[in-house]
């Protein structure tokens, strides 16, 4: 009997607690009711008289020694998943880009969405154009620069077909559909052939947008402005008008807003003038009306237009046009934040 209860300690001793697993194989080896200590205690009866007392005293030991293993290990191993689950906290960021929004992307909605809130329609056209959507409705002399191959993106050198230069395009077509009112804004792609630098590219984005009804002012497009350069850069913006020309819209002028980074005292983003040239602006040809079947005897309107990386240079601080289009994920992931 002795020789098996130290047999039995040494092999408490020696057991492996690796898993949950072992721990089960433990207790049914050592403790459970067909398990080997068990096994001695029923033994116990066969022990001869003068011997008893020190058996049962071995045979006590015994099974309280398997009894705390089987404890302390049991702990050690809980102890040791909760500490593997502290640690991975399934919340914290992956280190990983998830993707956001392109800054241009960001912009045009913001833009949208002010001027949907004063009721105007998002309009969307062909980037592929003919010469009277894209030149000659809109007031376009045959020998205008814009019109030649140089500037122009022709397909096919088709003097008829050509990259729209401006999304104002959209707006002759929604203009020819005759249901009047019309108040649109129309964002786009737009294509020019001009060399690529930190201030031009051949491919860039546009905000138009028009409104036609019966009695449309100059006062009209200055408020609508007004509210927008508001909720776009502030409660704090003003606005100013300065002549200009476009050949669809006569009279025409250029806005410009006080500068948002100095707030018109003068810094380098607004060249020390303390305002920046954001749109261009005016009410529309009655040429363009007439061309596009609309009674300019019976009918106003006024239409603006401005660059979309233009505006949000400004509104990021951004000095190079480039970056807009190389896709670079550092450059990207500083707006992954904003909605
Ligand atoms: C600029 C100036 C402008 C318009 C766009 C327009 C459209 C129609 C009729 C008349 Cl259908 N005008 N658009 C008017 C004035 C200025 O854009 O500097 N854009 C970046």
């Amino acid at each position: 009997m002795k020789e098996k209860i130290e047999q039995l300690l040494q092999q408490i001793e020696q057991f492996k607690f690796t898993d949950k697993e072992a721990l089960e194989n433990f207790r049914l080896k050592f403790l459970s009711k067909k398990g080997l200590i068990p096994a001695l205690f029923a033994d116990f009866k066969s022990v001869a008289p003068e011997d008893r007392k020190e058996m049962g005293l071995l045979l006590n030991e015994l099974k309280n020694k398997a009894q705390d293993y089987l404890k302390t290990n049991q702990e050690a191993l809980e102890q040791q998943t909760t500490t593997a689950a502290s640690t991975l906290d399934v919340t914290l960021p992956s280190g990983h880009f998830k993707g956001g929004r392109h800054p241009l992307s960001i912009v045009r909605k913001e833009i949208n969405s002010i001027f949907e809130r004063l009721g105007f329609v998002i309009s969307e056209g062909p980037e592929i154009e003919d010469d009277f959507h894209n030149f000659s409705a809109l007031n376009f002399p045959p020998e205008h620069p814009a019109r030649d191959m140089q500037d122009t993106f022709f397909i096919h050198k088709n003097p008829d077909i050509a990259l729209r230069t401006h999304t104002s395009s959209v707006q002759v077509r929604v203009m020819e559909q005759g249901k009047l009112p019309v108040r649109i804004i129309a964002p786009g792609r737009v294509f020019r052939n001009e060399a690529i630098s930190a201030r031009a590219h051949c491919i860039f984005h546009q905000i138009e947008g028009l409104y036609i009804d019966k009695e449309v002012s100059f006062a009209d497009l200055k408020q609508t402005l007004y509210y927008f350069a508001q909720e776009f850069f502030g409660k704090k913006t003003r606005i100013r008008f300065r002549p200009s020309y476009f050949p669809f819209t006569e009279t025409s002028a250029e806005m410009d807003v006080s500068c948002n980074i100095c707030g018109g005292k003068g810094c380098n983003i607004c060249k020390y003038s303390g305002w920046v040239e954001i749109l261009g602006c005016g009410m529309v040809d009655p040429n363009v009306l007439e061309a596009c079947g609309i009674d300019s005897n019976e009918y106003t309107g006024f239409a603006f237009g401005m660059g979309i990386e233009r505006i949000t240079m400004m509104k990021y601080q951004i000095n190079d046009l480039r970056l807009f289009f190389e896709n670079d994920i550092r450059f990207l992931q500083q707006f992954e934040q904003i909605q």
